[in-house]
């Protein structure tokens, strides 16, 4: 039985050569609250779109992994009556054994997105390494995934409830490439840089497809990251969201909160202490990164695939 459900147009788009951006689904169903949820998922849909591309979101639904799923399967994963589960690479055999409807994280998306032969995703801010992940162990699969998987993510970097120079850390352990995307400093999600440094940048969509390209050449390539700021009229500075994640992650200390429930409690919680101004924040970055994404992906389909390393 074929489990990977490709939708036409998509199908389509990849046989043609066009751009094709995979988008993640886990921020529909648990990242963003209802109305913002659904929206921002078509928000993100259209502006790959008028960008060029073909926009592919993943999500699970009847025993298939779906690569471009319809309206009707966004509005269920978005409506919190249908329940879905959230599911990491780990969890998909589990899911699509039982039928159930789930939505994709960034390790599940990136898997869907490599079979399918997709290989640009966007996504807001991957998971990554918890605050006091040294006793927790709460890292997110998304790294390991990314590590081991040929796609291009780009995002705003990690999401700031997390610890970023941990995460910078292990991101370089596990040799994935993090690449500023016009950028020298690693961005703090909500926020435009913290004091990380990034090791590469690439400026333009032309300069990142050529880098893209070459790095998924590279034998025995992973992913790679690219990471850009949130736009600068969302954007919230550091100091003061600081405040609001300490109080959060108190919280969800205090309420026992553990596993795959961690990353949306806080983030509902942060959103909460700042009176929507996050919110704004992560919405107005993931549509900004499903667009830079899909003029990336409009470039890597001109790029001539001509890299070898030939012996
Ligand atoms: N970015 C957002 N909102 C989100 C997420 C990312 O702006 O909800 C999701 C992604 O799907 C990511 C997941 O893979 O959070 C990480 O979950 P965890 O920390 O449990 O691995
Ligand atoms: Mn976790």
């Amino acid at each position: 039985m074929n489990r990977l459900l490709i939708a036409d147009e998509v199908r389509a788009a990849l046989a043609e050569g066009r751009g094709v951006v995979a988008l993640e689904s886990s921020l529909i169903a648990q990242g963003l609250p209802v109305p913002h949820n659904l929206q921002t998922a078509l928000d993100a849909e259209q502006a790959v779109r008028l960008a060029g591309a073909i926009p592919a979101t993943v999500a699970v639904d009847g025993g298939r992994l779906v690569v471009g799923a319809g309206r009707d399967l966004l509005e269920r994963l978005a409506d919190p009556q249908s329940g879905a589960a959230k599911a990491a690479s780990r969890d998909l055999a589990p899911l699509l054994a039982r039928g159930a409807l789930a939505s994709t994280t960034v390790s599940a998306t990136l898997r869907a997105a490599h079979a399918a032969g997709i290989r640009v995703f966007a996504t807001g801010g991957i998971g990554a390494v918890h605050r006091g992940a040294a006793h927790s162990f709460d890292v997110s699969s998304d790294i390991d995934e990314l590590a081991t998987t040929p796609v291009a993510v780009v995002s705003s970097g990690a999401k700031s409830i997390l610890d970023l120079p941990a995460t910078l850390e292990l991101l370089e352990t596990r040799r994935v490439p993090v690449i500023g995307f016009g950028v020298d400093w690693l961005p703090a999600f909500y926020s435009t840089a913290t004091e990380l440094p990034l090791p590469h940048r690439v400026d333009g969509d032309r300069e990142a497809a050529e880098l893209i390209e070459l790095h998924l050449a590279v034998p025995g390539a992973g992913g790679i990251l690219l990471v850009q700021p949130p736009p600068a009229e969302v954007a919230i500075p550091y100091d003061e969201v600081e405040a609001w994640i300490g109080g959060a992650l108190a919280e969800a200390e205090r309420a026992g909160v553990q596993g795959g429930a961690v990353t949306p409690f806080v983030l509902a919680r942060v959103a909460e202490r700042s009176g929507g101004r996050t919110l704004t924040a992560n919405i107005g970055l993931i549509v900004n990164n499903a667009r830079t994404a899909a003029r990336i992906a409009v470039r890597l389909a001109d790029v001539p695939g001509s890299t070898v390393f030939g012996t």
